[in-house]
């Protein structure tokens, strides 16, 4: 199906309904909360008659500033309801208890799809955020919708949060053109930085820790292990040391890095990046995935932390062996 029949499908529900609950994935992320409050003020300002909500269990607090969600409501409001989630490839990681307890239910998202969990699956992997989606969305039916400063900020910062300011991979004139039509709306660009990309004290210490301290491998892979004694030390949350693998990301040669993070006696959360090669395959053999430049494992031993090293290295070197010149 084309993309603007289904469009037209999901604004044709929309209409229909009188309550819409918008729900997310869990750990919250830029993404996934812009695409969230952004939506709900395009339909809130779109169509005042109708209850929009926003919801979502856990919080993030560096993202407060995008907006609040809304309230947990009864159950039983989900049964006359239209639930639209975003940003969520399957069912295990949405952050709502009733969701499937709706009426209609949409699906709206960016990543691999893993489960076609809705009434309707609308997934544009073309796409690199789904706050993208909400502004193409939006900017499909203008003569219908409305959009204000609040909504395009929060769009705008699913946007660079998904693609580190326009850097990574998926970046092309669609999203550009996305991007510039959400800046029409004056967004109020040095506050989003400020709040995104300042770090308190400690967390710098940290980063300059982690520039002093990684380690990398033969062929080119660069990591770093946050032991529970360095958080403490540091006095640095587990979600703002993980944040911190982006220092890793620009070394010459080095084609994959990770951050290896104890959550909890001996299990390590691991954060991996790369640049060229696709690492998804290899987050999915230790129980995780992802996209192919960025994706999330888990290892429960010293021992899997070196196997996950040593594929990530033998990768490396074949990639580097089959395209001389290019890294
Ligand atoms: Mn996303």
């Amino acid at each position: 199906m084309k993309h603007l029949e289904i469009k037209q499908q999901i604004l044709q529900k929309i209409i229909e309904y009188q309550t819409i609950i918008i729900v997310r994935h869990i750990k919250p992320d830029g993404d996934c909360i812009g695409s969230s409050l952004g939506l709900r003020e395009i339909l809130r300002l779109s169509f005042p008659g109708k209850k929009i909500l926003s919801l979502g269990k856990m919080k993030s607090t560096y993202l407060e500033f995008v907006g609040s969600e809304d309230k947990e409501v009864d159950s039983v409001i989900y049964q006359e309801s239209l639930v639209i989630v975003v940003d969520t490839a399957n069912r295990e990681r949405i952050d709502d208890d009733y969701y499937h307890k709706s009426k209609y239910l949409i699906k709206l998202d960016h990543h691999i799809p893993v489960e076609d969990y809705g009434n309707i699956n609308y997934v544009r992997e073309d796409l690199p955020a789904t706050a993208l989606i909400i502004a193409d969305f939006y900017n499909s039916f203008k003569d219908i919708l409305k959009i204000n400063q609040m909504a395009a900020a929060a769009l705008f910062v699913g946007t660079i949060t998904d693609t580190g300011r326009f850097k990574y991979s998926g970046v092309n004139a669609d999203v550009l053109n996305l991007s510039a039509m959400l800046l029409e709306q004056n967004i109020n660009l040095s506050s989003i930085y400020t709040h995104l990309y300042t770090k308190d004290k400690n967390e710098f210490k940290l980063h300059g820790y982690v520039l002093n301290k990684f380690k990398t491998t033969k062929n080119g892979v660069a990591y770093f292990i946050i032991t529970r004694r360095i958080l403490k030390k540091f006095r640095v949350s587990i979600e703002a040391a993980s944040a911190l693998i982006n220092v890793l990301d620009s070394i010459k040669g080095h084609l994959i890095w990770m951050f290896f993070i104890e959550s909890k006696q001996r299990v390590f959360r691991i954060r991996l990046r790369s640049r060229f090669i696709s690492i998804n395959e290899l987050a999915s053999r230790y129980n995780g995935g992802g996209h192919a430049q960025a994706s999330g494992a888990t290892v429960y031993s010293n021992r899997q932390i070196k196997q996950i090293i040593n594929e990530a290295d033998l990768m490396v070197k074949e990639f580097k062996m089959q395209n001389p010149g290019v890294f």
